[in-house]
């Protein structure tokens, strides 16, 4: 109801504020005998981080996790696994100004109309702090996918405002690139580029919005649920369920819309499919082919330039936000994209599981990969 869990037989629960003491999550249906130690969230987290490059917001957050319970011996143990994170750098002076005006293109409005009450400090729930527990959540799952599975998610930038990542047509992402720069980018030589453009931003006092991509390969035929639970359905709620996001893709996504039948339909042979406008997915349910998501997300909303919008005290007001903001959010958003896609699935598997574990491998299988 009050929709801070998600996920069906992987229960994921966050809580906790962008300015309040700690933010954390309970991690429910895991199943047990997964090797999990504090180190293991440290990659994942700070790619994630805020502080880490000059091109995001310089609050420096140690984000070091705690394992409060589900862990014993260094193993899940099947009950439920609560993780902490102690908020360290947190700077609640800088929302002083604005505690009682609505940022233009914030959920400062919308959470004000629904509770009567907000936290203002730092964005409160609303936060983008909070997607350090999906991530923090979903190390797990990408252990349990990859490690039973053999499924992989890698995500990247591919468009920055308007700079788009020239990647060549039907050319793989070179992922040892992506995680070579600030950026996620999977095209060295446009890294200065961007930073330009974040210098640029920086000094406009504005911000811009991007688009993130991810990929998931690995996936066996049959993992998704017709017809409320689709695995599209599922991996769209869970993507647009970050912060900013504004679209979501899957496959060919809306270029579809003037897409033929004959173009769009991934034509198939016992040798492999002949494309993937698909996006991995079928009625709802893996193909086996890699799946293939992509979101959009929105300018960040907390900016220098003073914009009209109105205080709770219904006086129309300039709002300007000053602190320690991402002049593009989604330059962090592709590990959180990663995380959501991995939690989806592996709640997805364990699903299958549970309902079609009897079915086993059905003949033919085509293979994942396109010719
Ligand atoms: C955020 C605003 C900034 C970011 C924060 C997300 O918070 P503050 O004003 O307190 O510095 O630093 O991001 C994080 C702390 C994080 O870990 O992602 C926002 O408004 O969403």
């Amino acid at each position: 109801m009050a929709s801070n869990s998600f996920g069906k037989l992987l229960c994921v629960t966050t809580f906790g504020e962008s300015h309040g003491p700690a933010i954390g999550c309970v991690v429910d249906g895991c199943p047990p005998g997964i090797a999990i130690a504090p180190g293991d969230f440290v990659h994942d987290l700070a790619r994630r981080a805020t502080g880490k490059s000059r091109y995001t917001s310089q609050r420096h957050e140690a984000d070091v996790v705690e394992i409060l319970s589900g862990v014993y011996a260094g193993k899940t143990t099947g009950t439920p696994i609560a993780l902490l994170i102690r908020n360290v750098d947190a700077r609640s002076r800088d929302y002083a100004a604005i505690a009682d005006a609505f940022r233009p293109g914030h959920a400062d409005y919308t959470y004000w109309q629904k509770y009567g009450v907000r936290d203002p400090r730092g964005g409160g729930r609303a936060s983008a702090r909070e997607t350090t527990m999906r991530v923090a959540a979903a190390v797990i799952a990408k252990r349990w996918l990859r490690e039973k599975w053999g499924v992989e998610i890698h995500g990247w930038l591919a468009q920055m405002g308007d700079i788009v990542a020239r990647v060549p047509a039907g050319a793989r992402i070179d992922f040892a690139v992506v995680e070579s720069n600030s950026f996620f980018w999977p095209v060295a030589a446009q890294v200065p580029e961007l930073e330009a453009a974040i210098k640029g931003l920086r000094k406009a006092g504005d911000s811009c919005g991007a688009r993130v991509n991810v990929v998931a390969t690995g996936v066996p035929p049959g993992w998704g649920e017709p017809v409320y639970g689709k695995l599209d359905a599922e991996l769209a709620a869970a993507l647009m369920s970050i912060n900013a996001v504004k679209g979501v893709e899957i496959g060919a996504g809306f270029a579809s819309v003037a897409q033929r039948g004959t173009g769009h339909r991934d034509e198939m042979r016992l040798d492999g499919f002949a494309s993937n406008n698909a996006g991995g997915i079928l009625g709802g349910i893996a193909s086996g082919q890699d799946i293939v998501a992509s979101m959009a997300l929105k300018p960040t909303s907390s900016i220098l330039v003073p914009g009209h919008s109105v205080n709770t005290a219904g006086e129309e007001v300039d709002v300007r936000t000053r602190g320690r903001h991402d002049p593009c959010v989604g330059i962090r958003a592709t590990p959180i994209a990663e995380a959501m896609v991995a939690l989806v699935l592996m709640d997805q598997a364990l699903r299958h599981r549970a309902q079609c574990g009897d079915v086993g491998e059905i003949a033919p299988r085509i293979p994942a990969s396109s010719r």
